[in-house]
């Protein structure tokens, strides 16, 4: 951050400034804005320890940045503040826990219907900089949405979004979890706001109890390599063995931490319009997204959160939720259409798909001359 801010702005001054950056930030879309200072001492011991058990996985990205992800005066000199702000994604209509339940369609988490939200957060951040801009003159500021390495949840915390709930995930009493974070952050020194300290999960343990491959090992505490999230959307290999029935029909992402949780009741429905469904992709069919070519996976997913995956990775996730889909011919032609995919990670992957096929169909045999 390049710092030109020569303050002569007074107490008054920050503080209606502040007041001022929180109605900006609604009129732009956030749901909610607060303030918060760089002060990330015990959320750095935290993510040390997550990171010594070795449960970022694979993320490289979480381990390489040293001390600037928790000090965010280190990746961005003069930083004094943050501004927190989140989005509601979830879009009308969309019925999750019904598509989990029929595993011949595709589950696909909920904030990957539709447009990629990176862009259109930083935009409105962007935005909200040049309004702060307007007010005060030149200030120092970046802003950023998951993109780098930030403590997001912890800044959302400290500036009074809301708490962490035993499934890790910032939770608002008012709101669920349904939502996205972004950044500001500012060397503008403005009055910061309370963090949020109250805990509403009490004895509830719902998340923990229906995450389908116990991946939050602690309270708080997710290892990645066991979440469906990473191993759909991070993990560039195979996808353990072990995990590949629990998936179920999840091909990228998972919600069910988030859909048991008692506080999902209270989200709010997105006021954007880019993150409605695009090609159904909240109820399609496995079969009918596996017979997606190349060409056509890339311009459908043009825009979408889900194109970063790339066609190899589409087709190793449908394959695993075609395995797990109950046996029918359909389902088994269109793995076999696949068997000698060019590439072995797919050709793995559909083989196991057509080994758990096979005994589906065998039981099912089994079944019908038993009760003959
Ligand atoms: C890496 C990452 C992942 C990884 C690891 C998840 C994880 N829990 O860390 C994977 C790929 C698995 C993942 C999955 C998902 N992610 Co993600 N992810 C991130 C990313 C890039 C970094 C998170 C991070 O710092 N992890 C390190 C660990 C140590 O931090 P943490 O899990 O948040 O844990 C904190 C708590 O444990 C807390 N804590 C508080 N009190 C206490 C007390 C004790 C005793 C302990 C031990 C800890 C503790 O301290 C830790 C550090 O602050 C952020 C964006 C960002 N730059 O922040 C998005 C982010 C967290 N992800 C997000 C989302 C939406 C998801 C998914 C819901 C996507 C999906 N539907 O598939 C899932 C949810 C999984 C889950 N239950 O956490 C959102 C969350 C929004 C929200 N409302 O919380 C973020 C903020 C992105 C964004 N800009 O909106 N994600
Ligand atoms: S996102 Fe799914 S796999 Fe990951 S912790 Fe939540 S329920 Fe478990
Ligand atoms: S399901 Fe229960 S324990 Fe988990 S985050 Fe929600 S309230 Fe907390």
């Amino acid at each position: 951050m390049q710092s030109f801010t020569t303050f002569s702005l007074s107490d008054d001054d920050l503080t209606r400034l502040a007041s001022l950056i929180k109605t900006w930030g609604r009129e732009l879309g956030f749901q909610q804005v607060g303030i918060t200072d760089t002060q990330l001492a015990v959320h750095e011991t935290y993510l040390d320890a997550w990171l010594e058990n070795g449960y970022h996985g694979d993320m490289g990205f979480m381990a390489k940045h040293g001390t600037k992800r928790t000090r965010p005066e280190e990746l961005e000199p003069g930083t004094q503040r943050v501004i927190s702000v989140r989005m509601d994604y979830l879009p009308a209509e969309v019925e999750s826990t019904k598509v989990l339940g029929q595993p011949s369609r595709a589950y696909v988490s909920r904030y990957a219907l539709g447009r990629d939200y990176h862009k259109l957060m930083r935009k409105r951040l962007a935005q909200l900089a040049k309004n702060i801009e307007q007010e005060v003159g030149a200030f120092g500021y970046r802003a950023f949405v998951d993109s780098a390495p930030v403590m997001e949840r912890a800044l959302a915390q400290k500036a009074g979004l809301g708490w962490f709930g035993k499934n890790a995930m910032l939770l608002n009493p008012k709101a669920g979890s349904l939502f996205f974070l972004g950044e500001l952050y500012t060397d503008l020194p403005l009055p910061v706001d309370e963090p949020f300290t109250q805990e509403h999960c009490g004895s509830c343990s719902a998340c923990r109890t229906a995450c389908p491959t116990g991946a939050i090992v602690d309270d708080k505490v997710v290892d990645s390599r066991k979440c469906i999230s990473y191993l759909t959307i991070e993990l560039h290999g195979a996808i353990p063995t072990e995990f590949r029935r629990a998936m179920g029909n999840r091909i990228y992402g998972c919600d069910d931490c988030q859909l048991v949780c008692p506080f999902t009741r209270f989200t709010r429905i997105t006021q954007e319009d880019d993150f409605a469904p695009r090609h159904d992709l909240d109820r399609a069919e496995l079969i009918h997204l596996f017979a997606w070519g190349e060409d056509e996976f890339l311009d459908k997913t043009a825009g979408s959160p889900i194109r970063r995956i790339g066609y190899e990775r589409w087709l190793r996730n449908l394959a695993i939720g075609l395995g797990n889909a109950p046996w029918s011919r359909a389902v088994e032609a269109a793995l076999w259409s696949r068997r000698a995919y060019p590439s072995s990670l797919v050709r793995e992957h559909v083989a196991w798909a057509l080994a758990e096929q096979r005994l589906k169909q065998e039981a099912r045999i089994e079944t019908s001359l038993i009760s003959e």
